[in-house]
């Protein structure tokens, strides 16, 4: 076994940390890692708080972390930070406001890690980080990013219930709807409840918010007078438990969709390194190129020639069987 894998089944930070960065920025071993700690994974539900810059996301995280915590929870955050250097400088030091806003009476575990503007890779790698923590011992992971449009729908994807993050006192309701924020939600939040304005809000929301099989709810809660926040936990709590049904059947479609990726990437890998050694594709693209051949009818020939040479091969390795 892995030394890094001991540490993070034992729940080391440093372990956990160090893993993290692996997998974020696909290092030598992060297969390995992940494969190692594989069959100790699949305990931990997730949640992804998303929603305008500034809605009070890192702030209710924080307060709803120690009840959390009361529940029986073991926490870890990931804050998915997007990498424009225009907003770079201010969400790191709002991640370290989070950070020494939760860390002085709890062991919730934090880690920001970067979107890398590839919009497929970030899901890529939050899937696995958050198998890490799972392997860990963490139970509830929390993942939070700024409401962009792509990124979240990326992250909806692999957590188990999406909380959309609404105030009362911007263009939210409108952005809302631009950004497809209304669709990817399980449970819509308007935040600072203490502002007016906050009933309203709720009420137009609970209208724009249609019936769908998500079964979306809308709640109002003020994480800086903490009003709403407990009741607010022991619902999430509630709606975990009661859906594990669906978790399950959306795990498998996820997980459908992850091994297809791979297993495209793998083919694909062999597939140009076939090609670029292969005569008749040299050949193709010169008279491609020399206008014998359109390009289409040149594909479809060597494409046929691969699977061709594969079957034949097949063939070949089961005759030497017998
Ligand atoms: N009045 C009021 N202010 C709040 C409430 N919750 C958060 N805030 C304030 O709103 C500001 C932004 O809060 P954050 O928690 O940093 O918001 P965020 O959504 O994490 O922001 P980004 O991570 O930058 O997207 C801070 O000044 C908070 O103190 C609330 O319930 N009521
Ligand atoms: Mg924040």
């Amino acid at each position: 076994m892995l030394k890094i894998v001991e540490g993070i089944i034992k729940g080391d930070r440093r372990s956990l940390s160090r893993a993290i960065s692996i997998i974020d920025n696909e290092e030598d071993h992060h297969q390995e890692i992940i494969r190692e700690i594989f069959k100790k994974t699949g305990k931990a539900l997730t949640l992804g708080f998303t929603g305008p810059g500034g809605a009070g996301k890192s702030t209710l995280i924080g307060k709803l972390v120690p009840e959390f915590e009361k529940l029986g929870y073991k926490v870890a955050i990931i804050a998915v930070d997007p990498t424009s250097p225009i907003t770079g400088g201010a969400i790191l030091g709002d991640r370290v406001r989070m950070q020494s806003n939760i860390i002085e009476n709890s062991d919730v575990f934090m880690r920001s890690v970067a979107s890398r503007g590839a919009v497929g890779g970030i899901s890529k790698s939050l899937r696995n980080i958050i198998r890490i923590l799972d392997a860990a011992g963490y139970r509830l992971i929390i993942v939070e990013s700024v409401g962009a449009g792509q990124l979240e729908i990326e992250v909806s994807k692999v957590v188990n219930l999406t909380l959309v993050l609404f105030t009362p006192n911007t263009g939210d309701k409108i952005q809302a709807v631009k950004a497809g924020l209304t669709e990817i939600g399980d449970v819509y939040i308007i935040n600072k409840a203490d502002l007016d304005g906050a009933n309203s809000l709720y009420l137009t929301l609970r209208d724009l918010i249609g019936e769908t099989d998500r079964k979306p709810i809308v709640v109002k809660v003020s994480a800086k007078t903490g009003k709403g926040v407990k009741e607010f936990a022991q619902k999430i709590d509630e709606i975990l438990k009661d859906r594990m049904r669906i978790f399950q059947y959306r795990e498998r479609l996820m997980l459908e969709m992850e091994l297809k990726d791979m297993i495209l990437n793998i083919i694909q890998k062999k597939i140009i390194s076939m090609l670029d050694d292969n005569k008749s594709f040299n050949n193709a693209i010169e008279m491609v190129q020399t206008k014998k051949i359109d390009p289409f009818k040149a594909a479809e020939n060597i494409s046929a020639d691969i699977f061709k040479n594969n079957n034949k091969l097949k063939k070949n390795k089961r005759v030497n069987k017998k």
